[in-house]
């Protein structure tokens, strides 16, 4: 099915200004049904546009609702890509303006940065492993811009998945010799542990979420380009932030990384 234009730019346009007036919008399969996943992507393209043509450089990719944790919590069974722009980066440590988000939640991640490029169809673990030049640590700030953070699969698409910040740990760690699988993040809000797990969680190796983003992209003609951020998907459930919390996430081996809320 093939949606209108004007429809697409209208809803793309839409969520834009939700998100730069820090305001909540009614998903957009409310307005229109008829809007499946193609359709959303569509939009997401859009989106993607209208924020190029305003200056943002696209700097990578991010997976979504890739394990088990953040499906139950999302009530959505289906992983989804976006995109991240520099505008969506924060330094390591930084601090983060929560008058500028809606509903902040903030989730443990791996992040993969490429030195080659991947295209699929066929894209798997041992091709994304080779193509790796580091991991990284990383915690993913979401924010819907949809009342309530209720959404289905074409609408959370629609919305870049949620994308609003991230921040890398500082320092990168090679693959080779790594275990993906077991390798144990923890994260804290303000000195407590609040969501443990273990890399196995997203998709039974975080390298299997970047195949699987390399070849979803591959279905709409895009590669992923060399030198793109790829976060691979919370392992654990998103945990609400507020003005004056301290986020840090722990990866075994890799480091810490961390965000201040004012
Ligand atoms: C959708 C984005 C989910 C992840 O890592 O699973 C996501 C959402 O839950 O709002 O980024
Ligand atoms: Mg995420």
């Amino acid at each position: 099915m093939t949606l209108d234009r004007s429809i697409i730019e209208g809803c793309a346009k839409q969520l834009l200004s939700a998100e730069q007036d820090v305001r909540e919008v009614v998903k957009i399969t409310d307005a229109y049904p008829q809007i499946g996943v193609d359709e959303a992507y569509d939009i997401q393209e859009c989106l993607r546009s209208l924020k190029q043509s305003a200056g943002v450089r696209i700097v990578g990719m991010k997976m979504g609702l890739t394990s088990r944790p953040k499906m139950q919590q999302m009530g959505v069974d289906t992983p989804i890509y976006g995109f991240l722009g520099d505008d969506n980066a924060v330094d390591d440590g930084a601090v983060v303006d929560t008058a500028r988000l809606i509903h902040p939640k903030v989730e443990a991640e791996i992040a993969f940065v490429m030195r080659d490029a991947l295209q699929g169809p066929g894209c798997d673990i041992a091709r994304v492993l080779a193509a790796t030049d580091y991991v990284v640590p990383a915690i993913e700030l979401i924010d819907s811009r949809y009342e309530n953070f209720r959404f289905d699969l074409p609408s959370v698409i629609a919305d870049n998945t949620s994308a609003a910040r991230y921040v890398l740990g500082s320092r990168p760690t090679a693959v080779e010799g790594l275990d993906l699988e077991t390798l144990g993040v923890v994260m804290e809000k303000n000195g407590q542990v609040v969501e443990v797990g273990a890399g196995a969680a997203v998709l039974g190796n975080p390298a299997e979420a970047v195949a699987m983003l390399v070849n979803m992209l591959a279905q709409r003609g895009q590669v992923l380009p060399a030198g793109s951020v790829v976060l691979s998907g919370a392992i654990t459930a998103a945990v609400a932030v507020a003005a004056g919390d301290n986020v840090l996430v722990r990866a075994d081996g890799l480091g810490t990384t961390s965000m201040r809320f004012v």
